[in-house]
This record gives structure tokens, sequence and C-alpha cells, in this order.
């Protein structure tokens, strides 16, 4: 073996999906105002499609196990950001135990804000409730106190200020959705229109 020698090259992921360029900012995107939600007040509320409800305030949020997860994240505007880190509580561990036959789900925020996705895109450790970024707590303009992270689908799915979600047996689009983007989102299919 000649020094040096590495083989053949490792097969890779593209970091990047098409269409899409890196940025080393954080940009803030926000269809309106930013609302103000003090913690002893804040609420995260699962509700079922047969009406039962599943609530947490901050400090029970904050005493189940944290995780941190350490993602790329991409916008439809085509920015996306490698390897952001956070910290929050999984999806998985907010709905262990919630019985309910629904397919899909509706997340919506303080302020107004809704998104829909599929519930099983919610489990398996692909979504989180995050409220910290980089060691500190998630500024307002980013979503804090807490927001939904679910960085396998364009960053609209990550609903900032997030109070709840609506877990339904039937699909119904979110704010961005009912505007044209597309249903899921996927951003390695470039599904950034209803269409793609
Ligand atoms: N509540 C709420 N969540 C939201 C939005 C919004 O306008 N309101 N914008 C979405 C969009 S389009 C993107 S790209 C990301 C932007 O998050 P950032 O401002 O932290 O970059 O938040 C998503 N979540
Ligand atoms: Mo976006």
């Amino acid at each position: 073996m000649s020094p040096g020698f590495q083989g053949r090259p490792r097969s890779s992921e593209p970091a990047l999906p098409p269409g899409q360029y890196l940025t080393q900012d954080f940009p803030v995107l926000s269809a309106g105002p930013t609302p103000k939600v003090p913690l002893d007040t804040w609420e995260f509320v699962i509700s079922t499609e047969t009406g039962a409800e599943y609530s947490w305030s901050w400090s029970e949020l904050m005493s189940l196990p944290q995780e941190t997860p350490h993602v790329d994240i991409h916008c439809v505007t085509r920015w996306s950001k490698l390897g952001t880190n956070w910290q929050g509580v999984s999806l998985d561990t907010l709905l262990e135990g919630i019985e309910t036959d629904a397919h899909y789900a509706l997340a919506h925020s303080y302020g107004g804000y809704s998104t829909n996705l599929p519930l099983d895109d919610l489990r398996g450790g692909r979504a989180w409730v995050a409220h910290t970024f980089d060691g500190a707590d998630l500024p307002a303009e980013h979503g804090g106190p807490a927001r939904l992270l679910v960085p396998h689908l364009y960053f609209w799915k990550s609903a900032k200020w997030v109070r709840g979600i609506r877990l339904m047996t039937s699909d119904r689009p979110g704010f961005w959705e009912t505007a044209g983007y597309h249903d899921y989102g996927d951003p390695w299919r470039e599904q950034r229109y209803q269409g793609d």
C-alpha cells in the first residue's frame, strides 16, 4: 500500500437540498408581529380528534426529558443553515400515551400562525418543541419561548411561538399551505409550492 492511498472517495450525501444556498446568518421570517408570551401563562396543548386535551405548563415542559438536536434547517426562500444547535422536548415524549387514530396534525401558534403536517412526521425523533438555541433562551424573534422544530421539512413547518397541536383524522392546510405552499414541503424533493 502506498502511503496516503485512501482508496475510493467515500460517497457522501450533499449537505444542501436542491436550489438552496448556505448562510451563516439566522434570518428572521415572520408573517406578523412577534407575540409576547409570558412564561407563567404559557401552555402547550395537544388535542385529539375526540376532543381530549393534554397540556403542559412551562415548568412541566422543562421537567420532561430534554434533547439537544444538532440539525440543518432549510427555508423555502432558499437559505439553509447547517449544524444548528437546539434544546427541547421530543414530540415522541409529548405524544407518548396519547391515544389517537389521527394521521394529520395542525400546529398552531400564539399570534395565529398555523401549519399542517402528517402526524407521522412528528414522530421518530424528528420533531421537537425547542426552547433553547445555541445554549441560550430562544430569542422571541426566532419563536421564543418555544417553537416547533421539524428540520426535515422546509422551515415554515417549524411554527414559532407554538401553542399547540391539533391531531385530526383529515388533513387541513395551515397559513402558508392555504396561500399555495406545498402541503408536505420536503426540501430534498423541492416541494415548495402546490404541484411541485
Ligand atoms: N408563528 C410563526 N411561525 C413561523 C413563521 C411565522 O411567520 N409565524 N414563519 C415560518 C417561516 S416561513 C420560516 S422560514 C421560519 C423562520 O424562522 P426564523 O425566523 O427563526 O428564521 O419560521 C416559520 N415559522
Ligand atoms: Mo420560510
